[in-house]
């Protein structure tokens, strides 16, 4: 009953009354005045006057499987009206299955645990706080309540498992987008998994692959974006940013889940009909940081120092080596960093 409520505030301009509330949704009025009174312990400012009824005021930030489920109705109409427009075909999978948990151990276990039990492709978790968020290699992500939109999908592909690694530059691609669109911000790639802004990671990506006889039996990718932070952790104070702490304000994280899931799908259909990037390398190149810059990059014990040129088709990153030999990074293990730093 309370998200017919609010079904009812969101598309009334102005006022409406309790009485009218209760009539249209066959119940008490008490029983509407303590939906109301639980919206508002939510973060809804729903504003209340003697005579006139209940008004939507502000609906601000906030993550729930209701205002997931109307920002994903949103940007599909949305996609649908830019069909011809926009990049590739709308095909509205990401997203179409959603859960959404208050608290989680990490939303790529999630996924895999859902794959497991025969989840669609595109279904879509995302959880307000992680108690074990994770990064590459067994690092840890930290994701506290209330203010990442911390989130994972699964990929059912039928390409091999050579070309997976593609799936995270098209998915980096997608949230710069998301932020874009949501904020205005442009946010630069960090080869392979980060977004960053300012030289600060504002996004990681973690893509998980599950394997049966030699095929892809599922992908899960797992991206955990900075939204509303106002402060770090110390270790990360030098390396993290938030979206809020560039703009200032506050951003509504379900919108933005549902701008990545919707240009993720396009990006997706794209890199899958063509088996391999080559339509999205020259934007991906314009927004790679570490283009034109002296990289080192590190394979467990061994580094080098190099010229980053950009990516090729499959993904890798092209450099040159100081003795002017050229390469073909691909993502696998390495870790890629400026040479003064992160970027
Ligand atoms: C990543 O790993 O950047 C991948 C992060 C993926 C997180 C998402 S959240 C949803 C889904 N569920 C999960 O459990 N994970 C995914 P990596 O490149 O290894 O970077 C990890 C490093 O980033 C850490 O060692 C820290 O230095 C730093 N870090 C940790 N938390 C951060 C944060 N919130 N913001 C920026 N940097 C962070």
């Amino acid at each position: 009953m309370k998200e017919r409520i609010l079904d009812l505030l969101s598309n009334t301009d102005g006022y409406i009354s309790g009485q009218h509330i209760s009539e249209l949704l066959g119940v008490s009025r008490t029983a509407v005045w303590k939906n109301i009174q639980r919206l508002q312990e939510e973060g809804y400012v729903i504003e209340g006057i003697k005579n006139k009824g209940y008004r939507l005021a502000k609906k601000g930030d906030i993550l729930s499987l209701y205002e997931l489920k109307c920002h994903m109705d949103e940007s599909s109409r949305q996609a649908v009206a830019d069909q011809g427009k926009s990049a590739g075909p709308f095909t509205g999978k990401f997203g179409s299955e959603i859960h959404y948990y208050d608290e989680i151990d990490s939303t790529n276990l999630q996924v895999k645990r859902l794959a497991e039990i025969g989840a669609p492709e595109g279904t879509l978790v995302v959880g307000d706080c992680q108690v074990k968020g994770r990064g590459r290699l067994g690092r840890v992500w930290t994701s506290p309540s209330g203010c990442g939109l911390w989130m994972s999908l699964l990929l059912r592909p039928e390409f091999s498992p050579m070309q997976a690694s593609m799936v995270t530059l098209a998915a980096a691609m997608a949230v710069r987008d998301g932020i874009y669109k949501v904020t205005g911000i442009e946010a630069g790639i960090k080869w392979p998994n980060d977004l960053v802004c300012n030289g600060k990671k504002i996004c990681g990506i973690l893509t998980e692959m599950s394997m049966e006889e030699n095929r892809i039996s599922y992908i899960v990718v797992g991206i955990g974006i900075n939204v509303n932070n106002r402060s770090f952790p110390e270790e990360l104070q030098e390396k993290a940013v938030s979206l809020a702490m560039l703009t200032g304000k506050n951003c509504s994280r379900a919108a933005l889940a549902a701008a990545v899931c919707r240009s993720f799908e396009q990006y997706y259909e794209m890199f899958t009909a063509d088996g391999n990037l080559k339509r999205i390398v020259p934007t991906y190149n314009q927004y790679l940081i570490n283009r034109g810059r002296q990289v080192v990059i590190s394979d467990h014990a061994v580094s080098m120092v190099c010229t980053s040129e950009g990516i090729d088709e499959t993904g890798a990153l092209l450099v040159v080596r100081e003795d002017g030999t050229r390469e073909a990074i691909t993502s696998g293990e390495v870790s890629v960093r400026g040479i003064y730093g992160y970027v």
